[in-house]
């Protein structure tokens, strides 16, 4: 290419909005996923993964396999790779300052998916975006249903989620706000058996060990330990979701399939297929367009009254 061409070249080139090259360029997103927990991550890891591909992104995937370290780890080796942007399922809700400070310098975009954070440094600087559910509403909605149908039944033991993670935390006080306003309740004890289902079950067989009969209802923070839950109400010879009344969240497929059989009472739904909507806000971000900070996912409850119907519909 002679000299003049090749000036008129970088000068044509170096007129393009930066997005319109960018846009040229495969996007490289960096997801710090919070391991493979549950039913609920497997497939929210599968819809990020499948949406990455679908849309030509190179997805640098890490499972931080329950470990905050590794979470931190991860996001350190995204700015280090100088991706795109950043998307993050956090763990837990604080100590992200650092780490988020960083990837701001490096002036790499963070999106928070499914989980959230608090900060001291409250500007919106540490992240763009974050989609994902409203946990505090879940527990309103469970507390709500709970409210409804528990008749006589009064005394509840709870199964929490990993300690820490806004998902807990969010449900945990959500169901606290509504179902302490009645005065009915009593909360015999709750334990953390962080989402998973081994755990729920040794927790639940001993929480009847201590409490037997007294229990009369299980809040259980995801379906996962539910399922744990159900095999160690059973193990005690007792019926599940008639001995006790079980409020669950998540609503993956044999969550809906146990709700139509009464061995589950009430499951909040929380959609873990967000790949779509994820990828939509970082392209967006990336493009320069106006984007909305904080976006919530629609969640629905499942009891005895839709169950059976809702079960073929069921993508996860
Ligand atoms: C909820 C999500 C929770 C699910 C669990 O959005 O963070 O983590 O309820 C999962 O199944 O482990």
């Amino acid at each position: 290419m002679n000299t003049h061409r090749l000036i008129r070249h970088l000068l044509v080139c170096a007129a393009l909005p930066l997005c319109a090259l960018a846009a040229d360029k495969p996007l490289t997103v960096g997801f710090a996923q919070t391991g493979a927990e549950s039913g609920w991550r497997i497939a929210n890891s599968n819809s990020m993964k499948n949406e990455a591909q679908a849309r030509g992104v190179t997805l640098k995937f890490v499972d931080a396999e329950g470990q905050i370290k590794n979470q931190f780890a991860a996001v350190e080796g995204f700015i280090a790779d100088k991706v795109d942007a950043i998307v993050i399922a956090p763990l837990v809700e604080t100590g992200w300052e650092e780490v988020l400070g960083r990837a701001r310098t490096a002036g790499i975009p963070v999106i928070l998916t499914d989980r959230n954070i608090r900060t001291t440094d409250t500007s919106d600087a540490l992240w763009a975006a974050f989609i994902g559910s409203d946990f505090l509403a879940e527990g309103h909605k469970a507390a709500e249903w709970l409210v409804a149908n528990a008749g006589t039944r009064s005394k509840i033991v709870e199964l929490q989620g990993e300690a820490g993670s806004s998902a807990a935390q969010g449900r945990r006080r959500g169901f606290i706000e509504v179902a302490s306003k009645t005065g009915k309740f009593k909360v015999l004890e709750t334990v953390v058996a962080d989402f998973r289902r081994d755990k729920g079950k040794q927790k639940m067989a001993e929480l009847l060990k201590k409490h037997g009969r007294e229990i009369e209802v299980l809040y259980s923070h995801n379906d996962d330990m539910t399922f744990g839950a159900i095999e160690a109400i059973e193990e005690a010879g007792l019926v599940p979701g008639k001995d006790i009344l079980i409020v669950s969240f998540d609503a993956v497929k044999d969550a809906v399939k146990a709700v139509a059989d009464g061995k589950i009472n009430c499951t909040v739904e929380c959609n873990p297929l967000f790949g779509p909507p994820v990828f939509d806000v970082v392209q967006k971000i990336i493009s320069g367009q106006k984007i909305r900070r904080t976006t919530y996912n629609e969640d629905h409850v499942i009891d005895a009254s839709n169950a059976a119907a809702l079960l073929p519909t069921r993508k996860y």
